[in-house]
């Protein structure tokens, strides 16, 4: 794995300084440092491989054909970059499962449509969009119904967003389960989501006296469902059709499902065919009880659906292997808030004793994914690495003995937001740095 990013940029000083941030020297020094303290990962003499100036043999030929029709897929020397499902927890049911995003390989924020996480309850439906219909009803002044048609007559908007399963990194609370990014955090993906804002079909139908809360139903085995409030149906909740460019695979919804931004991936309720106005919340049935936060007394809490502040790093992560010996590495991840925009993201590499300021790559979004970058100087020993994410609102990323001053922590707990450490061992692997 190189943890210097490809040539891009390096080859001059000018090149690399135009992809600078402006004021940031840090990047050009490192790349120069690079060459001093690890030259393998920085570039090779040419004197040392003049072979490497012989023509390839790919010049030498005609390459694949263009077919008259296609749908490109990434090269096959990419085919290891796959969404996998669980190796922690197996449902032995593969229609009730997850699949998780290689957030190790992503590189930007939008994660391409073939990588999106997969959750779902019964299987996949196949729904025939000209035959799909959405119903709004209950406390309604007027009744409706919408084809795909209808839906995609509407002036549309587009939005990116992270979207997260509140089940994401249950697995690793206390004991370190999982071994890579990909286990621990990757119920994670965002994209560009485009449809049209459900407070303009509400408006057509006219919202009754004393509504209060929505169900969203989906069309699948499971016939999901669950209920939002009035006010966040009418603030920024969509109905999608769209994600990064295209139409939604049928994974995701196709061709229709609602978006919640910001909030647990469980209410962006798939394959939507109904919602329901009414004054009440609808309970969850067994299957998605889970959803829901065990406290210290012995309760629940239901309906704590927004995503809090969170950050990982993706590189290096469990898997990884720091090849170059001591010297400069760029560490990099993901932070996210389902509350607003991410304003900070501190790095560790010394376990928590001190903290040190990454720099954020524009753009920084309202709830979606912003990348960020640290430049670390590896001594060669044995360091344990975590970031450390801070949102719009103020609020700062809790360590899981935070968490668990307000939360019970047993069983399988939902929304795990806190730190995550990952231990790098003179050797230079990189393990799940949890307890
Ligand atoms: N109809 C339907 N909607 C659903 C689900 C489902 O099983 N059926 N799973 C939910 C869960 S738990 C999550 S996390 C998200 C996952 O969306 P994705 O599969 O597009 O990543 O969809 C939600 N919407
Ligand atoms: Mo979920």
């Amino acid at each position: 794995m190189d943890h210097l990013r490809p040539t891009r940029g390096r080859s001059g000083d000018n090149a690399s300084h135009s992809h600078d941030a402006p004021g940031s020297r840090g990047r050009r020094d490192f790349l120069k440092g690079g060459l001093v303290f690890a030259g393998a990962a920085a570039g090779t003499s040419l004197q040392a491989h003049a072979a490497t100036l012989a023509v390839p043999e790919s010049n030498k030929e005609m390459g694949r054909e263009m077919e008259l029709k296609s749908y490109g897929m990434p090269s096959k020397y990419e085919a290891h970059v796959t969404r996998n499902r669980s190796d922690v927890l197996v449902n032995k049911q593969k229609w009730s499962d997850w699949s998780m995003t290689p957030l190790q390989d992503q590189i930007g924020i939008v994660t391409p449509n073939g990588l999106i996480y997969e959750r779902h309850h019964a299987g996949v439906p196949d729904i025939d969009p000209a035959k799909h219909l959405l119903v709004v009803h209950g406390m309604v002044k007027q009744p409706m119904k919408f084809t795909m048609d209808d839906i995609l007559r509407l002036p549309a908007v587009s939005k990116f967003h992270f979207m997260e399963c509140s089940g994401n990194g249950l697995t690793d609370w206390k004991t370190p389960k999982s071994t890579t990014v990909q286990q621990s955090h990757g119920l994670l993906s965002c994209g560009q989501w485009t449809g049209v804002p459900l407070s303009w079909l509400l408006d057509r139908a006219g919202l009754a006296e004393g509504a209060k809360w929505l169900l969203f139903e989906g069309a699948d085995g499971s016939a999901h469902a669950r209920s939002i409030p009035v006010e966040k149906a009418m603030n920024d909740t969509l109905l999608v059709y769209g994600l990064n460019g295209e139409m939604l695979r049928p994974e995701n919804g196709y061709p229709l499902r609602a978006f919640i931004p910001g909030w647990e991936g469980n209410v962006s309720v798939k394959w939507l065919r109904r919602i329901k106005v009414s004054d009440k919340p609808w309970h969850l049935r067994s299957e998605t009880a889970r959803y829901t936060d065990p406290m210290p007394e012995g309760k629940w809490r239901q309906f704590s659906m927004v995503m809090e502040a969170k950050s990982v790093i993706t590189k290096p992560s469990g898997g990884m292997k720091l090849k170059y010996g001591p010297g400069p590495y760029e560490i990099e991840g993901f932070a996210w808030s389902g509350k607003g925009t991410i304003t900070h993201v501190d790095v560790t590499t010394d376990g928590g004793k001190t903290w040190q300021p990454a720099k954020l790559e524009e753009p920084v979004l309202d709830r979606c994914l912003t990348r960020f970058r640290y430049l670390w100087n590896w001594d060669g020993g044995p360091a344990k690495i975590a970031s450390r994410a801070v949102d719009s609102t103020g609020y700062v990323q809790p360590t899981v003995a935070d968490i668990a001053k307000v939360r019970a922590l047993s069983g399988f707990v939902q929304h795990h937001n806190a730190i995550f450490p990952w231990l790098v061992a003179p050797s230079g692997e990189v393990t799940n740095g949890i307890a």
